[in-house]
């Protein structure tokens, strides 16, 4: 690819309400960002003791490239600063998990009984045998059980691994041999648009490739339960009930690990990214109180699954640290129709909704109605994760959902980044299309091959040039993989994204390095195009690929599924592509169109352009355990 390409940068900007900002945790962006430059170490520092530490740290930074340890010497135990803080400091009885279950069931866990359900569940995992430091794999619905595991975990210092409970018994077989974990804690089912998923048996297939796992817990949902093999497998509801029900919490090093978490890589077998005890807790600490501005009666909803980064985070540990009430919610934001979200928005006065792009696009593909239908007026922030947010999508989000009032919050960060890092704080101006500025306590560029930083309005590859909290410390059983981040682009840590800057420091994201597509010696990113696609009235979602052509190098293929009741017929290829043309110009311009009723995307909802890419050429896709069924 070339060493730099100019984008083309829209300029609008929606100024939020100056309400927002006089009373946001982070007031004044500009300000906190240069106290963080100005001592780096202090900010985090001051940061870290809001939270409850068993012995103070020596050092807040060792920094012995690219290796990275924070809150040197400290003890601590992260479940402290999620539960017993708040048991002991008056949220005894406030709400910790409101759960929705697909059925309409309901349960709402205090922090009191999620405390107690925590330390009774790892008294359980104790009497299995499982011990400081030994893995545990938690493959189980949106319940909150799931939560509790993977507290209990934490509690006694095992090292949990979580597996979405999408992935099927290849995907789970991998992820637990290459952890080698030794238990498994799992469910008889999950739900799912009705019907049931059938998470004992998807396990019970991959155990027969595990051999280093001695004992399974299945939480039993169904009635009549499930018959349970004796040997193996332990019921859930029974472990509880034996287990002693005070556990104190195993005094952890900072450094020590805390989970393991499978990203897939665009090639390769996936990779177990480990995070570690103290600098995790600190930089989801902070970035849920400060990004969402949490305050003490906020109800607080992140869509995710806890199989996921943004779950781990954002919905776990995070919000808990902070003390807000999380929502947890089973099943799809579509079924049993589509103002099933809004309704449980409207139902629990959820105030911070936190979701993706896919989920928004496929909204606005059933149109404003159905969010009309509801009382959406105690959202207060809104956030985007996973994907670019595509302005049109940015627009439809700030004004059918947040009713022109809300905050977008459009966080960019990864299952290695472990916390947010870009992001436009509640109260600066937004730009659609833009993610925004590196939060206070990143330090974010985009530069060339070299490292160098590129101009405004030039693209290049995202890094983050210093060692941030919540990074990872090393991929499971890989570290030469760990190296490459930090390796390929000298002294940076490469993410692997395509970014621009403009003249305000605001970035936005352009799509993963390998989506990158170069047409006749312009370099196009693929969120682009998508964007401009996405922009015409009848489009719902499109993703492009590049194919090869013997006079341009490439050509722009789309693929496109469109909002319901339009068809493809009518000249609409046409005008789709003076559509491209008028907002991108004539080098972007797909030559090629194709209509489809979905895009192929992983499981948590992003595109697989390679999938799309291999088809059309005929090419073996590489490893697609992680595409959505
Ligand atoms: C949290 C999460 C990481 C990749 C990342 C980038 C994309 C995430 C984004 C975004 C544009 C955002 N990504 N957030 N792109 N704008 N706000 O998604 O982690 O699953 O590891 O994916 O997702 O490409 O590199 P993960």
């Amino acid at each position: 690819m070339a060493e730099s390409f100019a984008v083309k940068l829209e300029e609008k900007r929606y100024y939020p309400d100056p309400r927002c900002r006089a009373t946001a945790w982070t007031p004044d962006y500009t300000r906190a960002y240069s106290e963080f430059l100005r001592d780096p170490e202090g900010f985090w520092d001051r940061i870290a003791r809001d939270l409850d530490w068993f012995e103070p740290w020596d050092r807040v930074r060792e920094w012995n490239y690219p290796y990275a340890k924070w809150f040197v010497n400290g003890k601590l135990n992260i479940t402290t600063s999620c539960l017993d803080r708040h048991v002991a400091g008056g949220r005894k009885d406030k709400p910790a998990i409101v759960w929705h279950g697909e059925s309409g069931e309901k349960r709402i866990l205090s922090y009191e009984a999620l405390h107690r359900e925590v330390m009774r569940f790892a008294n359980g995992l104790s009497s299995l045998g499982v011990n400081k430091g030994d893995r545990v794999c938690i493959y189980m619905p949106l319940v909150p059980e799931q939560v509790v595991a993977m507290l209990a975990c934490a509690r006694i210092g095992a090292v949990h691994s979580v597996v979405f409970g999408g992935f099927g018994p290849d995907a789970l077989a991998m992820r637990i041999n290459d952890a080698e974990a030794k238990v498994l804690v799992t469910a008889d089912v999950g739900y799912r648009r009705g019907k049931t998923v059938p998470l004992r048996k998807l396990a019970s297939e991959a155990l027969a490739q595990t051999p280093g796992v001695e004992k399974v817990v299945v939480l039993r949902r169904e009635t009549p339960g499930v018959e349970l093999d004796p040997d193996r497998e332990v019921d859930y509801a029974d472990l509880v009930a034996r287990a002693a029900p005070d556990c104190p919490a195993e005094a952890m090093d900072s450094e020590d690990p805390l989970f393991i978490l499978y990203t897939s890589g665009s090639t390769g077998a996936p990779k177990g990214i480990v995070h570690t005890c103290g600098g995790y807790a600190v930089g989801t600490y902070y970035t849920t109180r400060h990004v969402f501005d949490v305050k003490e009666n906020d109800v607080y909803w992140c869509t995710a699954d806890t199989g996921w980064i943004t779950g781990h985070s954002y919905i776990v540990y995070g919000p808990l640290e902070v003390g807000t009430t999380v929502v947890l919610a089973e099943g799809t934001p579509d079924y049993p129709d589509p103002g099933a979200y809004w309704q449980l928005v409207q139902d629990l006065g959820v105030t911070i909704f936190y979701t993706a792009p896919t989920a928004i696009r496929m909204f606005m593909r059933y149109g404003d109605e159905w969010p009309a239908k509801y009382n959406l007026s105690t959202l207060r922030v809104l956030g985007s994760v996973g994907e670019p947010l595509n302005p049109e999508a940015f627009e439809w989000y700030y004004r059918a959902i947040g009713g022109g009032r809300c905050p977008i919050v459009d966080t960019w960060w990864q299952t290695e980044t472990g916390m947010h890092m870009i992001t436009t704080m509640v109260g600066e101006p937004m730009k659609p299309g833009f993610a925004g500025k590196p939060i206070p306590g990143a330090v974010v560029d985009v530069v060339d091959r070299t490292g160098k930083p590129v101009p405004p309005g030039t693209g290049g590859f995202l890094v983050v040039r210093e060692p941030w909290p919540a990074m990872l410390r090393t991929v499971h059983g890989n570290d030469e993989r760990y190296c490459t981040y930090w390796k390929t682009i000298p002294g940076c840590y490469t993410a692997g994204d395509l970014a621009v800057k403009d003249e305000d420091g605001y970035v936005m994201i352009i799509g993963r390095a390998d989506d990158l597509i170069v047409v006749a010696g312009h370099n196009i990113g693929t969120a682009e195009v998508e964007s401009a696609l996405v922009s015409h009235d009848a489009v719902a979602e499109a993703a492009v690929i590049g194919k090869p052509d013997p006079l341009k190098g490439n050509v722009i293929k789309a693929f496109v599924t469109l909002r319901v009741g339009v068809n493809s017929g009518d000249g609409l290829t046409d005008d789709l592509a003076r559509h491209v043309r008028k907002s991108l110009g004539p080098v972007a311009v797909p030559a090629e169109f194709e209509f489809m009723d979905r895009l192929p995307k992983t499981r948590s909802g992003k595109i697989m352009r390679r999938v799309l890419k291999a088809r059309e050429l005929g090419m073996d896709p590489g490893d697609i355990s992680t595409l959505e069924e």
